[in-house]
C-alpha cells in the first residue's frame, strides 16, 4: 500500500493536525504514517497551550518509521519550533524523501503562535526541499514581506515565495472578500482555482488548510500529477467541509 507520512502537532479536537491527516490520508486510500511535533491544548475555538518535542525526538520518530516503511509523499504541518524545521529539512535531505507538501504554518486562526520567533526564518530554509507550498494569505504575506490586500498582491507574494526556493506555490485566497481564490505559480504561470465559499460557524473550517495539503500529499503518493492532487483536494476539502455539521 502506498503511505503518506504527516509531520505536524497533534490536535485533540480532531479537526486539524495529525488526527485530521490521517483522517484525510486514509479516506483518500493511503496508508497514514505520523511524526507528532507538537501537543496542543485545543478546542475547535481556540488554542490554549503548546508543548514541542525536542527535535531530535522528532528525527527519532521518523527515522523508526524509515526502517520498516517506504514513504511516498510527506505533509508537513505544524512544527512548533525553528529546531523542528531544521530537523524536518535534514529529514528530508538525509532518506531523501519526495512528494513534500509544505503547509506554511506559523498561527492559529486565533492568533496562537505554532511555530516559535525564528520560526518564519527556518520555514523560508525549507522551502528550497519541498515540491509544494500552502500558504495561506497572512502567511504568504509574512512569508514573502508582502502585504495582501488583492489578487494581484497574491501573485507578487507567489512569486517571490517561488524565488525563495519554493518549485511550486499555491497561495489560498480563502481570506479575501468575495468567491475564494487559489493561485498557483510555476515559476513561469499563474493557474487559478475557483471555488464556493461555504458558509458556515468558524468551528466548521478549523483545520482547513491541514485537509487541503494532507489531500495533495495523498494524492501524490497516489502517483497522480501535481495538478491533479490539488484539484482532487479542493474537490476532497469541498465536500468534507460541506458534511461537517
Ligand atoms: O490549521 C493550523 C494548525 C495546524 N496544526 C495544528 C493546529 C492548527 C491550528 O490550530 O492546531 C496542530
Amino acid at each position: 500500500m502506498r503511505t503518506a507520512l504527516t509531520i505536524a502537532g497533534a490536535d485533540p479536537s480532531g479537526g486539524a493536525g495529525i488526527q485530521s491527516d490521517i483522517k484525510t490520508f486514509e479516506a483518500l486510500g493511503v496508508m497514514g504514517l505520523s511524526a507528532i511535533t507538537s501537543l496542543t491544548a485545543q478546542n475547535r475555538s481556540y488554542v490554549k497551550a503548546t508543548r514541542t518535542v525536542p527535535s531530535d525526538f522528532l528525527k527519532a520518530q521518523v527515522t523508526t518509521l524509515l526502517e520498516e516503511f517506504r514513504i511516498h509523499a510527506v505533509k508537513i504541518g505544524m512544527l512548533g519550533s525553528s529546531a523542528n524545521a531544521i530537523a524536518a529539512g535534514e529529514l528530508i535531505r538525509e532518506y531523501k524523501l519526495k512528494n513534500v507538501v509544505l503547509d506554511t504554518v506559523l498561527r492559529s486562526t486565533g492568533g496562537h503562535p505554532l511555530i516559535d520567533k525564528k520560526g518564519v526564518g527556518a520555514i523560508r530554509a525549507l522551502l528550497p526541499f519541498t515540491t509544494i507550498v500552502t500558504p495561506n494569505l497572512p502567511e504568504a504575506s509574512i512569508i514573502s514581506g508582502i502585504e495582501i490586500k488583492n489578487e494581484i498582491q497574491m501573485e507578487a507574494a507567489a512569486k517571490e515565495i517561488f524565488s525563495m526556493g519554493a518549485p511550486f506555490v499555491l497561495v489560498k485566497g480563502g481570506h479575501l472578500k468575495g468567491a475564494p481564490l487559489d493561485i498557483l505559480f510555476d515559476g513561469k504561470r499563474f493557474e487559478y482555482y475557483e471555488c464556493k465559499r461555504i458558509r458556515g460557524k468558524k468551528e466548521r473550517f478549523h483545520g482547513t488548510g491541514c485537509i487541503l495539503s494532507a489531500a495533495i500529499a495523498a494524492g501524490l503518493a497516489n502517483r497522480k500529477p501535481l495538478k491533479t492532487a490539488i484539484l482532487e483536494a479542493k474537490s476532497y476539502l469541498n465536500k468534507t467541509l460541506s458534511e461537517r455539521a
